[in-house]
């Protein structure tokens, strides 16, 4: 049977629109989510749908812990699970968000995410998956990419190919205007580009998260008022230009 792991999409709907659809061409048999799947990218709810409407199974990232904050999403995320015990064609199948959340039994299958970087291998007598991040993928080649996992299971036998798709980033800057999230917040959304047309994944956040600190602010991320925002992004070392002011004029 065929089996597509997801890990990570933060919310990022344009990458998983098109796993979702490279999964349907694949069909596969089921569809897990290792939890994180919300996050900050606009369309969070259509991410959200997407996944209801494809029974994908979702696991409780740490994006998505009770105490989290998701302006505008009214779920219960508590409800999903954190960790899942499957059997499937003879193997043992364990999984968590984070890879610490389970311990895998002897000749199993363990399915991990969290850290955004993709690997298979066996580890003694385990072995273990973690399908990277479908909305923002570690070490990704082609600076929008996205990536999941294809695991295949016969007769006890696993074979795991990880599968990376390409897509364009026009829309996704387009609708943080047109959707109204670039006002609420543009600097958090600067470095949602600076973070997706680099490549240097969530770095970027404990880098800007380090730099307000130097300015002696203390409270967490989030919870900066405007001004600090506003302060911080002035004094921040961008390593990508703002495109939001063109895109907003030809939108
Ligand atoms: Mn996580």
């Amino acid at each position: 049977m065929k089996i597509a792991v997801l890990s990570d999409i933060h919310g990022n709907y344009y990458a998983l629109k098109i796993v979702i659809d490279d999964i349907l061409r694949q069909n596969a048999d089921e569809i897990y989510s290792l939890g994180d799947q919300t996050g900050l990218f606009p369309y969070l709810d259509k991410a959200l749908d997407l996944l209801d409407e494809h029974n994908v199974i979702c696991l409780q990232g740490n994006f998505e812990d009770p105490s989290a904050k998701h302006y505008g999403i009214n779920r219960d995320f508590s409800i999903l699970p954190r960790v899942l015990h499957i059997e499937r064609e003879g193997v043992q199948i364990m999984m968590g968000h984070m890879e610490e959340l389970v311990e895998c039994p002897e000749n199993g299958l363990h399915l991990f995410g969290h850290t955004h970087d993709s690997y298979f291998h066996k580890s003694g007598s385990k072995y273990k998956l973690n399908p990277g991040s479908v909305g923002d993928p570690k070490g990704r080649v082609n600076l929008a990419e996205t990536r999941y996992a294809m695991l295949e299971i016969y007769d006890g036998v696993i074979q795991v190919s990880h599968r990376a798709l390409t897509y364009s980033t026009e829309q996704i800057w387009r609708d943080f205007i047109s959707t109204g999230c670039y006002d609420v917040n543009p600097v958090l959304s600067r470095l949602l580009m600076e973070m997706m047309e680099t490549g240097v994944s969530n770095s970027i956040f404990g880098r800007f998260f380090r730099h307000v600190k130097s300015m002696g602010y203390l409270d967490e991320m989030p919870d900066y008022p405007h001004e600090i925002w506003d302060k911080a992004a002035e004094s921040f070392a961008w390593k990508y230009p703002n495109k939001f002011d063109g895109w907003r004029q030809s939108n």
